[in-house]
């Protein structure tokens, strides 16, 4: 980590100064000065912006690497815009038009944003719990032997301490305990407020024991240097005593009154303090009391310093939400903005002459400009936006797993058993990770084969006494598989940062991450947090549907695929055989590594079927557009069965006796309703264009006549392919799984759920009726 070896302290302290004006500005801008047609508030967050810039100013300007990353609280989005403003990477332009289209996003976006954003933020606590899975994945490619020493950074997530309350940062910091995870500085901005109020008091004791006993260091900056100053003074310790015993809501308050304030409440409270309040004007008592560690650039740069080793760090910096704002303090200031007045006078009070407020260093005095000058210039190479790395991997055609009689769960397994055996580049380049159903997802003997990644090799005890076991796991340094434990949010983080891997450390992973279908819902944000950063990788969800029989209604997953439906940056396949399978996960590996790709959905079933005989290849590309006809539809064919995975067997039994009836009676097979109605839109948007082609699913279903019906069936939501009958005006007779599962054989549950031959012959019996 490069590191300069002195800071210049008022450089920093002017450049602290900057970016609270800045973004302030930059958000007073929006507000008040960009016209407005629409009547919407634009918003923004003063108070979280002033309550970081010191922090941000010394880590920044002093303590980043040009290896570091670094995930910044969101709302705090536009103090790392102003950063980027004085490094010469943020256009005027884009601040100017900031939370307006085309402009800096509101918060920082990996995506959107034309300075570099290493981990896009929003959505509390998941910014921070990447940081951590992203130095693991740094860790597993140091291990791997694909990234230099030198090459090597720390992760840094920017907190706010409301922001603690969010579980999923427990879950990361146990699993990093488990893997050793280094190199993680977070740092809390301790402002003790949340949106709606004052947060409880007392708190960082808690976060100091739960962190602490995970493994990490704890530091606590709380007093800036004026306070400890003070405190040396007569009286000095009855005053670090009332600091420390004084509520949250009490500070704040006295914070937002001001010095007559403090005055009063101290003489009152602490008499010995008397002498440090004579020696002050209320000016210099209200400068003191708000002196906290978190906006004292000195106590920053050291604490900073003070850490430069690996060794996981919280720290926990005092701040006050929107420090040197008229608003500091006041409880109900998050979303508070400065009026036209407070602003101008704030402008008067830093030195900015009007008209020049987006000066980069307006106000600084020529003696201190070569000071920020010469720390801008030091910082600028450290954070540059580096171009996307892709294309670094070659993937080879899957074969399908022989059998004729197979689920896609077991294929799966298969194909990554045959490609591991194989060897190249792809399969070393595939990582794995299952929170805890590594085994029951069929990843299994591909983790026999590869092993399990450890930094600190563990022996397999059961291996060494020689106990029986189908799993032998050794794990080293050289594993391809991340255990993790069951924490579903903790998967797609995983998945997140392995997924960024070509963007972060500029080396391409194909991670693959294994679940049960029906607990992507316990991960969701986390996994719709991947895709809005566009991570790329391969999530297989298995077993799904209430084919799972036994195993009931708590495990029979039923709304994945419409979740899938309207994700963004995921494509659902559900393959109902294993060439199927094999040819989505070809797909799916050349979409992890194509610019313009996306992450892949593959959702399984444990349930065996008879493989389909093919006379040639012409179903493959249909199956990877969406769908494909098994048994072409007949010129005036009145009806057609429309299925999607596992209910395969059913659909065609019931097409064989009501084909006999019913010649020309076409059997549509679905593997992506997604791309499906991806196809469709896009179709519509392009003709508004004046393009004129038909989507995939107005090829498919134009082979039938309007007044032709469709029976879908699906084991999931009945809507996950009903909408069919909106592409060309088609009837639909939906089935499908609209209630809970529960336990049972499979001829039990596709009885009572409608999913058998006989619900299908009455679905295409009813629309032949209203045909009739
Ligand atoms: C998951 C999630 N829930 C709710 C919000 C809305 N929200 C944004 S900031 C915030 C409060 C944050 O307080 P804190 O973390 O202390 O930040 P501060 O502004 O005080 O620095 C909330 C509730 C969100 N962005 N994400
Ligand atoms: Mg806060």
């Amino acid at each position: 980590m490069l590191k300069p070896a002195t800071t210049d302290v008022d450089a920093l302290r002017t450049l602290d100064d900057r970016l609270r004006w800045l973004s302030a500005w930059t958000i007073h801008h929006a507000n008040h000065i960009r016209t407005s047609d629409d009547g919407l508030k634009v918003g923004g967050h003063q108070a979280s912006c002033a309550s970081m810039t010191a922090l941000m100013a010394a880590l920044y300007f002093h303590a980043l690497g040009p290896n570091d990353r670094v995930a910044v609280k969101p709302h705090a989005g536009p103090v790392l815009h102003a950063i980027h403003y004085l490094l010469g990477s943020q256009s005027r332009e884009a601040l100017e038009n900031f939370r307006g289209f085309g402009g800096a996003q509101s918060y920082p976006s990996r995506t959107k944003d034309r300075i570099p954003v290493d981990f896009s933020t929003g959505s509390v606590g998941l910014g921070v719990a990447i940081t951590l899975f992203a130095s693991l994945v740094q860790d597993y490619l140091t291990a791997h032997g694909w990234l230099d020493e030198q090459d090597r950074g720390r992760f840094v997530a920017l907190i706010g301490d409301a922001e603690l309350d969010e579980g999923n940062i427990y879950e990361a910091i146990i699993e990093g305990a488990k893997h050793d995870v280094r190199n993680l500085w977070w740092i809390v901005d301790y402002n003790r407020q949340s949106l709606d109020a004052t947060s409880a008091d007392r708190m960082f004791v808690r976060f100091d024991e739960i962190f602490a006993s995970c493994g990490w260091r704890v530091e606590t900056l709380k007093h800036g240097k004026l306070l400890e100053a003070a405190f040396t003074e007569e009286g000095g310790d009855a005053l670090r005593r009332w600091i420390d015993q004084a509520s949250n809501a009490d500070y704040a308050a006295l914070t937002y009154l001001g010095g007559k304030a403090w005055r009063e409440r101290l003489i009152a409270d602490v008499p010995e303090v008397a002498g440090i309040l004579e020696r002050r004007d209320d000016g210099e008592l209200h400068r003191l009391m708000t002196n906290l560690a978190g906006h004292d650039v000195e106590s920053l740069t050291e604490a900073f310093d003070r850490c430069d080793d690996d060794i996981p760090t919280m720290f926990i910096a005092y701040t006050i939400k929107g420090f040197g704002l008229p608003f500091a303090g006041h409880k109900d200031n998050h979303a508070g903005l400065m009026n036209p007045r407070q602003m101008a006078s704030l402008r008067e009070s830093m030195g900015i002459r009007e008209g020049h407020e987006w000066e980069p260093l307006e106000g600084v005095g020529d003696n201190a400009r070569t000071g920020v000058e010469a720390l801008l210039d030091r910082s600028r190479i450290a954070r540059e936006k580096r171009a996307r790395s892709f294309g670094s991997v070659a993937v080879p055609a899957i074969p399908a797993p022989p059998g004729d009689e197979q689920s896609t769960q077991a294929a799966f397994g298969r194909i990554l058993l045959d490609l591991s055996k194989a060897g190249g580049a792809l399969a070393d380049r595939i990582v794995t990770t299952s929170p805890d159903v590594t085994v029951s997802t069929n990843l299994g003997a591909w983790v026999n084969q590869r092993g399990l990644f450890r930094r600190n090799a563990v022996p397999d005890v059961f291996a060494q006494a020689k106990i029986a076991s189908a799993q032998k796991w050794g794990s080293n340094n050289n594993g391809q598989h991340v255990e993790l434990g069951i924490a579903e949010s903790n998967l797609f983080l995983m998945l997140a940062a392995a997924g960024l891997a070509g963007d972060l450390f500029f080396r391409r992973l194909f991670p693959i991450g294994t679940l049960y279908d029906p607990f992507i819902a316990r991960g969701l944000d986390a996994l719709n947090y991947a895709c809005y950063q566009d991570a790329r990788f391969l999530l297989v969800a298995t077993p799904s549907g209430i084919t799972l029989g036994p195993e009931g209604g708590a495990h029979q997953s039923i709304n994945p695929p419409l979740i899938a439906l309207g994700q963004p940056g995921l494509r659902h396949y559900e393959p109902a055989y294993a060439d199927e399978l094999a040819a989505m996960m070809g797909e799916a590996f050349r979409l992890i590594d194509d610019p313009a790709g996306e992450s892949t959905y593959l959702r399984l079933s444990t349930r065996n079927i008879r493989q389909v005989e093919r006379r040639d290849d012409s179903w493959r590309e249909g199956a990877l557009a969406g769908g494909y006809w098994l048994r072409e539809p007949g010129a005036d064919a009145e009806a057609a069965i429309v299925v999607m995975g596992a209910v395969m067997p059913e659909a065609l039994t019931a097409w064989e006796e009501l084909s006999e009836d019913l010649p020309g009676l076409g059997l549509l097979a679905i593997t992506s309703p997604d791309l499906l109605h991806r196809g469709w839109t896009a179709a519509q948007a392009a003709r508004w264009n004046g393009e004129r082609r038909p989507s995939h699913a107005e090829a498919l279903l134009s082979r039938l006549s309007r007044q032709a019906g469709l029976v879908t069936i699906a084991d999931a939501a009945p809507a996950s392919l009903s909408w069919l009958g909106g592409v060309l005006g088609q009837r639909v007779a939906p089935l499908g799984v609209e209630k809970f599962g529960q336990t049972g054989s499979l001829a039990d549950l596709y009885a009572a759920y409608r999913l058998d031959g006989a619900a299908i012959t009455e679905a295409v019996a009813e629309i032949l009726l209203q045909n009739g």
